[in-house]
């Protein structure tokens, strides 16, 4: 079977222009209205004067989105990622005292539930002879932290959850986030850890029903997915504080496609890091040059000293934005 779908023919187009193409194409975005409504909200809420003055909010994305192969979708490509990164960063972000949305995979790593076993709910917790549940001592610590740490940020309204699934349904998200948080000006940040597909299949091309293996091997051309973070450097959210993160298997290129990303989408910071230490060790690379973060041990996370330098670095930014 050979299923061809045509690139965009992008050669003269503007990332706006792309970006415009793609959205007008994609698939309606499920609770838009719900979900436009929370991000308001939470951002009006952080906006407000309160007694440590309106706070610094940050849009934290993490995990890989999907590309659907199917209209009715049986079969897709994956982007690796955990959401580790995206998590732990969440957790170091608000005991920085930022307010967080958290654009997530559906079904990745969550803040505050990094130290619970892979069955929480079967693993932590026992019936008693009286059939009322008991939390297992083993775990008791880890359950704790979890519902207080998280419960705290939400119910205090620092916290905003939002899950996605495919490249569609993030790109849609991000831009609600990024042309909401627009108002925020330089107080605003974006941590993009999310691990985005550089190729899909435009909605309007991809087959509606599960593709059949009858007719044979499958033959397919994906089309390029639009540059965003131009888009959203430029118009969505232009004097945001922007971060970005360069994810490469050879260490060999790493660095100079951390650097080319830099300059092509005007990032403020781009995050180098290679697959197999990204726990260990990151490469900040900014205009100023290259800075090593490394975690203190093992049992230690990177991402404690990578917040403590992108909060200084905010604080910079923010100071020269209003001088
Ligand atoms: C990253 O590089 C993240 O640090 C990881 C984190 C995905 C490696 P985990 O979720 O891993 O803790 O398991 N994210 C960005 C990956 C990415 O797709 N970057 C694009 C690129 O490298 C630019 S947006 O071209």
């Amino acid at each position: 079977m050979a299923l061809m779908y045509h690139s965009m023919d992008a050669v003269d187009e503007t990332p706006s222009f792309q970006a415009k193409s793609f959205f007008d194409s994609a698939p309606v975005l499920k609770d838009a209205d719900s979900i436009s409504n929370k991000i308001t909200q939470f951002i009006h809420q952080n906006s407000l004067p309160g007694s440590e003055g309106p706070r610094r909010v940050v849009c934290v994305t993490s995990g890989g989105t999907t590309v659907p192969l199917e209209q009715r979708c049986v079969r897709y490509i994956d982007n690796f990622s955990s959401g580790h990164r995206g998590a732990t960063s969440t957790e170091y972000f608000l005991k920085s005292g930022y307010s967080v949305i958290f654009l997530y995979r559906r079904g990745t790593f969550q803040p505050y539930c990094r130290s619970l076993p892979d069955d929480p709910l079967l693993e932590c917790f026992k019936l008693t002879n009286d059939s009322s549940i008991q939390v297992v001592e083993s775990h008791a610590e880890a359950v704790k932290s979890a519902i207080s740490g998280h419960h705290d940020a939400v119910s205090r309204g620092y916290l905003l959850k939002l899950p996605f699934i495919t490249i569609f349904e993030y790109l849609q998200i991000l831009r609600l986030i990024a042309t909401s948080m627009k108002i925020l000006g330089p107080n605003a940040m974006f941590y993009l850890a999310a691990a985005v597909s550089d190729f899909y299949v435009p909605w309007e091309s991809m087959a509606v029903h599960k593709i059949q293996s009858a007719s044979g091997p499958l033959d397919m051309r994906l089309a390029q997915a639009p540059k965003m973070l131009s888009v959203l450097r430029k118009e969505w959210a232009p004097t945001a504080f922007c971060v970005s993160f360069k994810l490469e298997t050879d260490t060999g290129i790493l660095l100079e496609k951390a650097a080319t990303a830099l300059k092509k989408y005007k990032m403020h910071v781009v995050v180098a890091n290679e697959l197999s230490t990204r726990k260990e060790v990151v490469i900040l690379v900014t205009e100023s040059g290259k800075v090593s973060v490394h975690r203190e041990n093992d049992q230690s996370d990177v991402e404690s000293p990578l917040i403590k330098l992108l909060v200084e670095k905010h604080s910079t930014y923010i100071m020269d934005v209003n001088a």
